[in-house]
């Protein structure tokens, strides 16, 4: 089983700014953690961040290409939009073109925060949702994608 942990703007910051709203564990310690994880469940971690909207969605749409030719397929994903979160229809919509199940993670407690932050663009289509978790919040999320996915193999 392959997983897909996509991180959006900014994030690539972790531990190094803002430890009071997002924590003090790094990008690279977080996925670390995720791989360690994954491959105890004979699953396989990719990842990709980026700061930019349109390679989020080229990342995304690779999957496509990747599933039919001899590349990994990508069974589900795990996603921070960050501020994309509040803003992209394009990242929305490049994921429902995939169709592959996904999580949303936000570190934060978004609904605690500004009132921009309370609106998602993915909570709707999203598998599931964790919020203001912390770094937990991705390990929640991989969990809760594998059981899916593996009951959904049986
Ligand atoms: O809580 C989350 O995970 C967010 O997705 C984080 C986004 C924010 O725009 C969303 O509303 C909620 C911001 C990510 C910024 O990441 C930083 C990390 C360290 C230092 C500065 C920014």
């Amino acid at each position: 089983m392959n997983i897909l942990v996509l991180n959006g703007p900014n994030l690539n910051l972790l531990g190094k700014r803002e430890p009071e709203i997002y924590g003090t564990a790094t990008l690279e310690s977080i996925l670390a953690d995720l791989t360690e994880y994954a491959n105890s469940q004979n699953a396989l971690l990719l990842h990709f961040q980026s700061n930019a909207e349109h390679e989020l969605v080229e990342r995304i749409q690779s999957i496509l290409l990747e599933s039919s030719s001899n590349g990994k397929p990508v069974d589900g994903i795990i996603i921070n939009p960050a501020a994309f979160t509040h803003t992209s229809v394009a990242i929305r919509d490049a994921l429902l073109a995939v169709a592959v199940p996904f999580i949303e993670v936000h570190l934060s407690n978004v609904h605690k925060r500004e009132a921009f932050r309370q609106h998602s663009y993915f909570s709707d289509i999203a598998d599931g949702v964790v919020v203001g978790l912390g770094e937990q919040g991705y390990r929640f999320a991989l969990e809760a994608l594998l059981h899916k996915l593996k009951l959904q193999q049986s």
